[in-house]
């Protein structure tokens, strides 16, 4: 798959997307890169440290987040994005669930386009299908907002391929090419801890979908459920869940800690080339 000027075999590899929140309340590093010159000095940082795409995003989507409007979505990621696409090597992706920001962050760089909501604007498919960009389409049940309420899967697993099996069809009748397309179960997203550690346990149920597997679980909140608060802890968690999801199918790993995780993959998974 082409993203930007650079050929990723998701067959065979395993890719690093390095993390730059252009928000002002991200869960992990909220308010620090709206900054376009702090932003370019960690998008460098990450790129230096091993990482293959950084995704930029303006609106946290942490549950319980209130969501942006678009114009602020834009004041946000659009000189963050003109800052640091012509500085560096790898591609720069946009994480946003609004049609208009995809537009603008294509129009000023931007590669591959990362929606957690999979497509739900209705301008979406259109904007990226005529942009001719790779799309991340992730599972979310609910709005930020409210997908931590009355949380139940009778069958996680079949449950969120079968909305993800849905949003593949859709992408394609509007003219995205299946070839362009990889698939993201979206931990966190209207998940509990024990859906999360499932998802992560039968993650390769999701090859089925010949799709490639996006997985983002750095610094979330069930690592911190389950091991503990201390950052060493969720450092050790994002690490190892990262390590875990690759040895399962994943493919791209969406995270914070780039050098950290790119060292682990180096020395313990058995894919090749990464
Ligand atoms: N998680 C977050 C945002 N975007 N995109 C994909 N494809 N997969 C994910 O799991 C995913 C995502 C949320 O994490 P983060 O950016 O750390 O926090 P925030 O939402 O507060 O910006």
């Amino acid at each position: 798959m082409i993203i930007g000027a650079k050929d990723f075999d998701f067959t065979r590899n395993v890719y690093l997307m390095g993390i730059l929140n252009a928000t002002p309340d991200s869960f992990s590093d909220g308010g620090f890169y709206l900054d376009p010159e702090r932003a370019l000095d960690r998008a460098l940082r990450m790129e230096e440290e091993g990482a293959d795409l950084i995704d930029v995003g303006g609106e946290s989507t942490r549950p319980g987040a209130d969501p942006v409007p678009v114009e602020e979505e834009l004041k946000r990621v659009l000189p963050v994005l003109k800052k640091i696409v012509s500085r560096l090597k790898i591609p720069v992706s946009i994480d946003t669930r609004k049609a208009k920001v995809a537009e603008a962050a294509f129009a000023a760089g931007a590669a591959l386009l990362n929606d957690v909501s999979a497509l739900r604007d209705p301008d979406m498919a259109a904007v990226a299908g005529k942009s001719g960009v790779p799309v991340i389409l992730m599972h979310m049940r609910g709005e930020p907002k409210t997908m931590q309420a009355d949380v139940h899967y009778d069958d996680i697993i079949s449950e969120i391929s079968n909305t993800l099996r849905e949003r593949i069809a859709f992408a394609i009748s509007r003219g995205i090419s299946r070839e362009k397309i990889l698939i993201d179960p979206g931990i966190g997203f209207g998940k509990r801890v024990e859906d999360n550690l499932e998802i992560l346990k039968r993650l390769s149920e999701f090859k089925k979908l010949e799709c490639p597997i996006a997985f983002g679980s750095s610094r979330k909140s069930f690592i911190r459920k389950v091991l503990g608060d201390d950052p060493q802890q969720v450092l050790m968690g994002s690490v190892m869940t990262a390590l875990l999801a690759a040895e399962r199918g994943a493919s791209l790993l969406r995270v914070h800690d780039v050098k950290e995780t790119k060292f682990s993959l180096d020395r313990l998974t058995s894919r090749e080339g990464v």
